[in-house]
């Protein structure tokens, strides 16, 4: 597939899900390293570096985009030839890929452990990490049983409640308004990341804070289902995470908005969701609290500070 018909899907969300659009991102790179013509090593780092440029604009939030598109162009990094540079990017696209996919397998196995026989779980929006944990404790055996938000305004939901009946899981769909009321009858929930930034707070689909929130009040754990390459490096120095408002038309039709000039529709596509209601993140690497994020950042994504100290020449010692 083209770099651009990549994007575009991506950008109308044809493509979605912060691990989907990596690993879509990854092969996108892969395939277009192939089909360049390798007689100049510069020209080639150039034409991808504006495909990557492209890839990671189509979407500010999922973390996951960046992170896989910077882990494939380290492919270019000490390549001396155009064919080795795309031997690079082409290897560590289909490593990227292989990791993002084996990454979900093993969240499911250490989420499906946090379920218990007899659990009724609440999950939000689309996540394949959180859903691989919930249909892995059925799989195992457990009798469990969903609560499925429609999720407003693009309705991931219907996602959700088809892989859940495909599974043979008893799912309960309930409108995101209602999560409060049913919070009560939930023994956990589980929902997946965009972005988990170093002190541990969790980027996800709007409204997750809210459901957060209400299994706070209700005493009810929260997991969040995220691989490590959905940790945000740059919030070490201070980056904040972008979050994405869409388009008016996702939330109400143009003739009704034009029909109320005094009325402005906001669509924010994220929100942050602080580390105080969110009792563990389960990574392939294992289930951390999410105090620990500076720790997977720093590990598996190898960004300390001191890697944002050498890029960027901030200097910590203080002349004389
Ligand atoms: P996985 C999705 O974003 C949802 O917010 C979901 O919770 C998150 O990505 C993680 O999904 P969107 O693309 O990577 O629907 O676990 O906006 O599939």
């Amino acid at each position: 597939m083209l770099v651009t018909e990549t994007a575009d899907k991506i950008k109308r969300m044809e493509i979605r899900g912060a691990g989907r659009i990596a690993r879509a991102a990854a092969q996108a790179l892969s395939e277009y390293a192939q089909s360049l013509p390798a007689d100049d090593l510069d020209t080639f780092r150039d034409k991808m570096k504006e495909a990557a440029d492209l890839l990671v604009a189509t979407r500010p939030t999922a973390v996951s985009l960046p992170n896989a598109v910077h882990i494939v162009m380290a492919g270019l990094e000490h390549a001396q030839t155009p064919d080795s540079a795309r031997e690079g990017v082409i290897q560590r696209a289909g490593t990227f890929i292989d990791t993002s996919r084996h990454a979900v397998e093993q969240i499911a196995q250490i989420g499906a452990r946090h379920i218990s026989d007899g659990d009724t779980i609440l999950t939000h929006c689309n996540s394949e990490a959180a859903l691989a944990c919930i249909i892995e404790a059925h799989r195992s055996g457990k009798d469990i049983e969903v609560f499925a938000t429609e999720v407003r305004p693009r309705n991931q939901g219907l996602v959700t409640i088809r892989t859940l009946n495909d599974a043979g899981i008893p799912t309960n769909f309930i409108v995101d308004s209602a999560v409060r009321s049913f919070i009560n009858d939930v023994d956990l929930v589980i929902i997946g990341a965009d972005a988990v930034t170093v002190n541990g707070a969790v980027v996800n689909k709007i409204g997750t804070s809210q459901v957060a929130h209400s299994a706070s009040e209700a005493r009810v754990n929260v997991i969040v289902a995220a691989e490590t390459y959905k940790f945000a490096p740059r919030t070490i120095i201070g980056e904040l995470i972008e979050i994405e408002e869409r388009p008016a038309e996702e939330v109400l039709s143009m003739e009704v908005a034009r029909s109320l000039p005094h009325v402005t529709v906001r669509n924010p596509a994220f929100d942050i969701t602080p580390a105080e209601y969110i009792d563990i993140i389960v990574t392939e690497a294992g289930a951390i609290p999410p105090q620990m994020a500076y720790v997977i950042i720093k590990e598996y994504l190898g960004w300390g500070i001191e890697e944002f100290h050498k890029a960027f020449e901030i200097n910590t010692r203080h002349e004389e």
